[in-house]
Protein backbone atom coordinates (compact mmCIF):
# COMPACT_ATOMS: atom_id res chain seq x y z
CA UNK A 1 0.00 0.00 0.00
CA UNK A 2 1.57 3.08 -0.98
CA UNK A 3 0.70 7.04 0.90
CA UNK A 4 -1.56 8.08 -1.64
CA UNK A 5 -3.94 4.43 -0.47
CA UNK A 6 -3.28 4.90 2.72
CA UNK A 7 -4.54 8.27 2.79
CA UNK A 8 -7.21 7.71 0.50
CA UNK A 9 -8.39 5.13 3.56
CA UNK A 10 -8.05 7.39 5.81
CA UNK A 11 -10.20 10.11 4.03
CA UNK A 12 -12.75 7.79 3.47
CA UNK A 13 -12.92 6.98 6.97
CA UNK A 14 -13.77 10.44 8.23
CA UNK A 15 -16.54 10.90 5.22
CA UNK A 16 -18.20 7.72 5.93
CA UNK A 17 -17.94 8.12 9.76
CA UNK A 18 -16.51 4.50 9.69
CA UNK A 19 -13.03 2.95 11.53
CA UNK A 20 -10.24 1.70 9.85
CA UNK A 21 -7.89 -0.43 11.57
CA UNK A 22 -4.86 0.84 12.26
CA UNK A 23 -1.99 0.18 9.22
CA UNK A 24 0.86 -2.28 10.52
CA UNK A 25 4.15 -0.69 12.24
CA UNK A 26 6.83 -0.19 10.32
CA UNK A 27 4.91 0.30 6.83
CA UNK A 28 5.72 3.79 7.05
CA UNK A 29 8.15 6.15 9.30
CA UNK A 30 7.41 9.22 11.47
CA UNK A 31 8.43 11.45 8.29
CA UNK A 32 6.44 9.51 5.60
CA UNK A 33 3.68 9.99 8.24
CA UNK A 34 3.81 13.64 7.80
CA UNK A 35 3.57 13.04 3.74
CA UNK A 36 0.40 11.21 4.28
CA UNK A 37 -1.46 13.48 6.36
CA UNK A 38 -0.99 15.97 3.38
CA UNK A 39 -2.12 13.32 1.38
CA UNK A 40 -5.38 13.15 3.55
CA UNK A 41 -5.55 17.57 3.88
CA UNK A 42 -5.10 17.77 -0.19
CA UNK A 43 -8.31 15.49 -0.22
CA UNK A 44 -10.24 18.06 1.92
CA UNK A 45 -8.79 21.23 0.17
CA UNK A 46 -9.89 19.65 -3.40
CA UNK A 47 -13.23 19.60 -1.85
CA UNK A 48 -12.98 23.12 -1.17
CA UNK A 49 -12.36 23.69 1.97
CA UNK A 50 -8.42 25.24 2.25
CA UNK A 51 -6.27 24.81 5.12
CA UNK A 52 -7.16 27.69 7.74
CA UNK A 53 -4.57 26.96 10.51
CA UNK A 54 -2.42 23.75 12.84
CA UNK A 55 -3.40 22.07 15.85
CA UNK A 56 -0.41 20.80 18.52
CA UNK A 57 -1.06 17.68 20.01
CA UNK A 58 -0.06 15.71 23.23
CA UNK A 59 1.56 19.10 24.59
CA UNK A 60 -0.02 18.31 28.24
CA UNK A 61 1.29 15.14 30.34
CA UNK A 62 -2.74 14.75 31.07
CA UNK A 63 -3.36 13.89 26.85
CA UNK A 64 0.14 11.63 26.87
CA UNK A 65 -1.06 9.45 29.54
CA UNK A 66 -4.47 9.32 28.16
CA UNK A 67 -3.75 8.28 24.49
CA UNK A 68 0.07 6.54 25.47
CA UNK A 69 2.08 8.73 22.83
CA UNK A 70 4.56 10.55 24.29
CA UNK A 71 5.71 12.71 21.33
CA UNK A 72 4.50 16.42 20.43
CA UNK A 73 2.04 16.11 16.69
CA UNK A 74 0.41 18.60 14.65
CA UNK A 75 -1.57 18.62 12.15
CA UNK A 76 -3.45 20.76 10.00
CA UNK A 77 -7.05 22.53 10.40
CA UNK A 78 -9.17 22.90 7.09
CA UNK A 79 -12.03 25.30 6.95
CA UNK A 80 -14.84 22.25 7.38
CA UNK A 81 -13.68 21.95 10.93
CA UNK A 82 -14.74 25.20 11.74
CA UNK A 83 -17.88 24.35 14.10
CA UNK A 84 -19.83 28.02 14.74
CA UNK A 85 -19.55 28.86 18.89
CA UNK A 86 -22.98 27.80 19.88
CA UNK A 87 -24.38 25.40 17.36
CA UNK A 88 -25.13 21.66 17.06
CA UNK A 89 -23.04 18.94 15.57
CA UNK A 90 -24.66 15.94 14.28
CA UNK A 91 -23.36 13.10 16.11
CA UNK A 92 -24.25 10.63 13.58
CA UNK A 93 -21.03 12.39 11.44
CA UNK A 94 -18.67 11.15 13.57
CA UNK A 95 -17.15 7.75 14.56
CA UNK A 96 -16.86 7.96 18.34
CA UNK A 97 -16.07 11.94 18.74
CA UNK A 98 -14.29 13.07 22.12
CA UNK A 99 -13.97 16.16 23.16
CA UNK A 100 -11.02 18.49 24.91
CA UNK A 101 -10.26 22.01 26.10
CA UNK A 102 -7.94 24.22 24.31
CA UNK A 103 -6.70 27.69 23.40
CA UNK A 104 -6.60 29.29 20.17
CA UNK A 105 -4.33 31.87 18.98
CA UNK A 106 -4.45 33.64 15.89
CA UNK A 107 -0.90 34.24 14.25
CA UNK A 108 -0.38 38.21 13.01
CA UNK A 109 2.61 37.75 11.31
CA UNK A 110 3.62 34.95 8.94
CA UNK A 111 5.65 32.09 10.96
CA UNK A 112 8.59 31.45 9.08
CA UNK A 113 11.63 30.30 10.82
CA UNK A 114 12.00 28.95 14.71
CA UNK A 115 10.55 31.39 17.10
CA UNK A 116 11.83 31.60 20.91
CA UNK A 117 9.41 32.49 23.39
CA UNK A 118 9.91 36.13 23.52
CA UNK A 119 9.45 36.64 19.67
CA UNK A 120 6.44 34.30 19.45
CA UNK A 121 4.36 36.84 21.21
CA UNK A 122 4.81 39.38 18.02
CA UNK A 123 3.41 36.59 15.92
CA UNK A 124 0.36 36.77 17.89
CA UNK A 125 -2.89 38.58 17.32
CA UNK A 126 -5.34 37.56 19.45
CA UNK A 127 -6.40 34.50 21.57
CA UNK A 128 -9.46 32.54 22.61
CA UNK A 129 -11.10 29.94 24.20
CA UNK A 130 -11.40 26.76 22.11
CA UNK A 131 -12.90 23.33 22.19
CA UNK A 132 -11.46 20.37 19.61
CA UNK A 133 -13.62 17.54 18.60
CA UNK A 134 -11.27 14.41 17.81
CA UNK A 135 -12.39 11.55 16.31
CA UNK A 136 -9.45 9.07 15.61
CA UNK A 137 -10.32 6.84 11.93
CA UNK A 138 -8.81 4.19 13.64
CA UNK A 139 -11.10 1.68 15.49
CA UNK A 140 -11.97 1.71 19.41
CA UNK A 141 -9.57 4.96 19.43
CA UNK A 142 -6.48 2.93 19.42
CA UNK A 143 -3.00 3.99 17.58
CA UNK A 144 0.82 4.80 17.89
CA UNK A 145 2.68 7.76 17.10
CA UNK A 146 2.98 7.01 13.13
CA UNK A 147 -0.20 6.03 12.40
CA UNK A 148 -1.90 9.35 14.69
CA UNK A 149 0.31 11.58 12.71
CA UNK A 150 -0.92 10.04 9.41
CA UNK A 151 -4.81 10.40 10.54
CA UNK A 152 -3.99 14.01 10.73
CA UNK A 153 -3.86 13.84 14.51
CA UNK A 154 -7.71 12.94 15.22
CA UNK A 155 -8.46 16.28 13.75
CA UNK A 156 -12.49 16.51 13.05
CA UNK A 157 -13.72 20.18 14.18
CA UNK A 158 -12.86 23.18 16.11
CA UNK A 159 -15.40 25.70 18.29
CA UNK A 160 -13.07 28.77 18.76
CA UNK A 161 -15.07 31.54 21.08
CA UNK A 162 -14.49 35.20 21.35
CA UNK A 163 -10.83 36.84 20.37
CA UNK A 164 -9.16 38.77 23.16
CA UNK A 165 -6.03 40.55 22.60
CA UNK A 166 -4.72 40.43 25.97
CA UNK A 167 -3.23 36.98 26.51
CA UNK A 168 -0.29 37.66 28.59
CA UNK A 169 -2.62 36.36 31.86
CA UNK A 170 -2.62 32.92 30.21
CA UNK A 171 0.73 31.21 31.51
CA UNK A 172 -1.97 29.67 34.61
CA UNK A 173 -5.51 30.02 33.75
CA UNK A 174 -8.61 27.72 35.35
CA UNK A 175 -9.36 25.74 32.32
CA UNK A 176 -12.77 23.80 32.63
CA UNK A 177 -14.55 21.52 30.34
CA UNK A 178 -18.31 21.15 31.38
CA UNK A 179 -20.76 19.13 29.98
CA UNK A 180 -24.57 19.85 30.64
CA UNK A 181 -23.93 21.58 33.34
CA UNK A 182 -21.10 19.59 35.11
CA UNK A 183 -17.60 19.74 35.21
CA UNK A 184 -16.27 16.91 33.61
CA UNK A 185 -12.36 18.32 33.43
CA UNK A 186 -10.22 21.05 34.98
CA UNK A 187 -6.69 22.22 34.33
CA UNK A 188 -4.77 25.16 33.98
CA UNK A 189 -3.33 26.64 30.49
CA UNK A 190 0.09 26.12 32.41
CA UNK A 191 -0.38 22.12 31.70
CA UNK A 192 0.25 23.26 27.85
CA UNK A 193 3.86 22.92 27.97
CA UNK A 194 3.80 25.24 31.15
CA UNK A 195 2.82 28.11 29.18
CA UNK A 196 -0.02 28.03 26.00
CA UNK A 197 2.54 30.00 24.68
CA UNK A 198 5.43 27.62 24.08
CA UNK A 199 3.19 25.79 21.90
CA UNK A 200 3.59 28.72 19.05
CA UNK A 201 7.75 28.09 19.98
CA UNK A 202 7.47 24.07 19.53
CA UNK A 203 5.13 24.79 16.25
CA UNK A 204 7.80 26.93 14.36
CA UNK A 205 10.49 24.77 15.11
CA UNK A 206 8.43 22.05 13.20
CA UNK A 207 7.01 24.33 10.81
CA UNK A 208 10.75 24.83 9.96
CA UNK A 209 11.76 21.10 10.42
CA UNK A 210 9.22 20.75 6.96
CA UNK A 211 10.33 23.76 5.33
CA UNK A 212 6.58 25.45 5.87
CA UNK A 213 5.13 28.70 6.30
CA UNK A 214 2.16 29.28 8.88
CA UNK A 215 0.25 32.52 7.45
CA UNK A 216 -0.72 35.40 9.34
CA UNK A 217 -4.94 35.10 9.46
CA UNK A 218 -4.10 31.31 10.56
CA UNK A 219 -5.41 29.72 13.60
CA UNK A 220 -3.31 27.70 16.28
CA UNK A 221 -4.56 25.19 18.85
CA UNK A 222 -2.14 24.86 21.24
CA UNK A 223 -3.37 21.13 22.83
CA UNK A 224 -5.41 20.31 25.26
CA UNK A 225 -4.93 21.32 28.89
CA UNK A 226 -6.64 17.82 30.15
CA UNK A 227 -7.91 14.62 28.94
CA UNK A 228 -10.69 14.39 26.63
CA UNK A 229 -14.19 13.36 26.79
CA UNK A 230 -16.34 11.35 25.13
CA UNK A 231 -19.33 12.93 23.19
CA UNK A 232 -23.14 11.74 23.29
CA UNK A 233 -26.19 12.73 21.70
CA UNK A 234 -28.11 15.35 23.33
CA UNK A 235 -24.44 16.81 25.47
CA UNK A 236 -24.32 20.49 25.46
CA UNK A 237 -20.52 20.87 26.22
CA UNK A 238 -18.72 24.01 27.35
CA UNK A 239 -15.33 25.56 28.00
CA UNK A 240 -14.50 27.88 30.44
CA UNK A 241 -10.84 29.67 30.55
CA UNK A 242 -10.63 32.33 33.84
CA UNK A 243 -10.46 35.88 32.30
CA UNK A 244 -10.97 35.07 28.70
CA UNK A 245 -14.25 33.62 28.31
CA UNK A 246 -16.71 30.85 26.94
CA UNK A 247 -17.13 28.73 23.78
CA UNK A 248 -19.54 25.72 23.35
CA UNK A 249 -21.41 23.79 21.11
CA UNK A 250 -24.49 20.66 21.42
CA UNK A 251 -24.52 17.52 20.29
CA UNK A 252 -27.95 16.46 18.00
C1 LIG B 1 -4.64 12.93 19.16
C2 LIG B 1 -4.75 14.42 19.17
C3 LIG B 1 -4.14 15.07 20.39
C4 LIG B 1 -4.21 17.23 21.79
O1 LIG B 1 -4.75 18.33 21.97
O2 LIG B 1 -3.38 16.75 22.57
C5 LIG B 1 -4.62 16.46 20.58
C6 LIG B 1 -5.71 12.25 19.97
O3 LIG B 1 -5.73 12.38 21.19
O4 LIG B 1 -6.52 11.53 19.36
O5 LIG B 1 -5.36 17.00 19.81
MG1 LIG C 1 -6.35 18.71 20.68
Amino acid sequence: MDKKEIAQKLDAAAVNAQAVEQFATGLFDLKEAYDIQREVIAHRVHRGFPICGIKMGFTSIAKMRQMNVHSLIWGLLTTDMLIEDASTIKRSNFVHPRVEPEVCYLIKKDIDRPLNALEAVDYIEAVAPALEIIDSRFRDFKFDLNNVVADNCSSSGVVVGSWSRDFHHLTNAYVGLNINGKPVQAGSTAAILGNPMRSVVQASALLAERGEVLPAGSLLMAGAATSAEALNVGDYVEVEISKLGRASFYVG
